[in-house]
């Protein structure tokens, strides 16, 4: 562990202290939680601020002139700007607040689709994408006489690139796929896909779910169109998340609800409606959420990237060389560059029952298809284990579920 910290610069055990949920026994165990990818653990910092807002400033926002009102919205316009310059987007604007990546998915099929998508034209995704990078598109072609097509994978789980020229012109209005693979962990080459894509003038979105708490995002380098994430999944509150747009596309761009915060003027007659993001952003939000979530990019910040995707990624080299080691266990996604996220199956045993009995023993990983069954499909299988990291995670609880999954082995022999 020495080692580990001199290199990366940063102290684990200091950082799991933040953590209060990590320091509880499960079935008589202290809990290992490796499944970060579904959800990752919030630090003190990011429950303080949730129930500061709550006992000190609570209001609603953008409405009223009295003071809480005017806390509460400076706080939430200053998450807002924390989120631009997280991702580095040019403008605050472009930032709107959604309640997850699959609503800021949806938001995008929902609008620009309606807008730009028409009989015969295309959207392409990937064949390693979530339920939320496939089913709005699926529902969204089939409304408007469009057609969904599908980048394959390699054994190894990474696009083939070489492939994917065929399947654009200019027919393909749009393309879709994420940053990081949630269930084989592969990063893909978004600024290379991102080219590919231009070269044809369609647009692109990126899931970046499994990305922004693992790797630096820059929207303005990558040059993408549309940017969907989670705060849940990077030490922020759940039920909320992020759609980056690019202005001018936003812009032009219907809204997805109505209500209100979204409108200018309404009357009987006609309404017109708000500038970006209040455009796209009906109702009350999440003001809460929203206020908690900058001390989550906040505590990011403040670790840095770097230091996390360096920590991450000797977690990952050592469980998936553990691993390997035991037999019976196949790493399901191998690709060269990969977040910190181990999909397995073990011969013999079923999934389920690996997750079950590795809970016994306060090990807590993800089971099942992790919402991508076309994948599973791909790998013949019906699903897997999947281990996932947070930069709280130590070497020492990889090698605990690895005694803990051999023991678990060892009972089905
Ligand atoms: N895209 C990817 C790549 C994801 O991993 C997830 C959630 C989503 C979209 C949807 O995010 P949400 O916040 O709107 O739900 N992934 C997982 C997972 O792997 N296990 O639970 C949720």
């Amino acid at each position: 562990m020495a080692a580990t910290l001199e290199h990366t610069g940063l102290d684990i055990q200091k950082i799991r202290e933040e953590f209060p949920i990590l320091h509880q026994e499960v079935n008589g165990k202290p809990l290992i939680y490796f499944d970060n990818a579904a959800t990752n653990q919030k630090p003190q910092r990011v429950i303080d601020a949730l129930v500061h807002h709550y006992q000190k400033d609570n209001a609603n926002i953008h409405r009223g002139i009295h003071t809480l009102a005017e806390r509460s919205t400076s706080a939430f316009e200053a998450t807002r700007k924390a989120v631009q310059e997280f991702i580095n987007a040019n403008e605050a604007e472009e930032i709107i607040f959604t309640k997850g990546t699959s609503e800021s998915i949806n938001l995008v099929a929902s609008s620009f689709g309606r807008k730009f998508l028409n009989e015969g034209d295309e959207v392409l995704i990937s064949a390693m994408e979530h339920h939320s990078n496939i089913v709005p598109w699926q529902m969204i072609c089939e409304e408007r006489g469009a057609t969904l097509k599908v980048m394959p994978i390699n054994r190894e789980g990474d696009i083939i690139l070489e492939e994917v020229d065929a399947l654009l012109s200019e027919k393909t209005k749009l393309v879709a796929f994420n940053h990081a693979s949630n269930s084989l962990g592969t990063v893909n080459p978004v600024k290379e896909l991102i080219g590919k894509a231009k070269a044809v003038g369609a647009k692109v979105l990126v899931d970046g779910a499994q990305a922004t708490s693992h790797l630096t995002v820059d929207v303005q380098a990558l040059g993408v169109d549309f940017y969907a994430f989670s705060a849940h999944k990077m030490y922020g509150p759940t039920g909320l998340g992020v759609l980056y747009g690019k202005r001018d596309i936003l812009e032009k761009m219907p809204p997805y609800q109505g209500g209100g915060e979204m409108i200018k003027d309404v009357s009987f007659g006609k309404t017109t409606y708000n500038d970006i993001p209040y455009k796209f952003e009906a109702g009350t939000p999440d003001i809460g959420n929203v206020i908690a979530f900058k001390a989550a990019i906040e505590f990011v910040n403040e670790l840095g990237k770097e230091n996390i995707a360096a920590y991450e990624h000797q977690l990952l080299t050592h469980a998936t060389a553990e691993l390997e080691k035991i037999e019976g266990v196949r790493i399901i996604g191998t690709a060269k560059e990969k977040v910190s996220v181990v999909s397995f199956e073990v011969e013999g045993i079923h999934h389920f029952d690996l997750g079950m009995w590795l809970d016994a023993k306060g090990v807590a990983v993800r089971t099942g298809h992790h919402c991508t069954q076309p994948l599973m499909d791909f790998y013949c299988i019906e699903g897997t284990a999947r281990a996932s990291f947070s930069v709280y995670n130590t070497i020492e609880e990889i090698d605990a579920f690895v005694i803990a999954l051999k023991d678990t082995i060892s009972k089905f022999k």
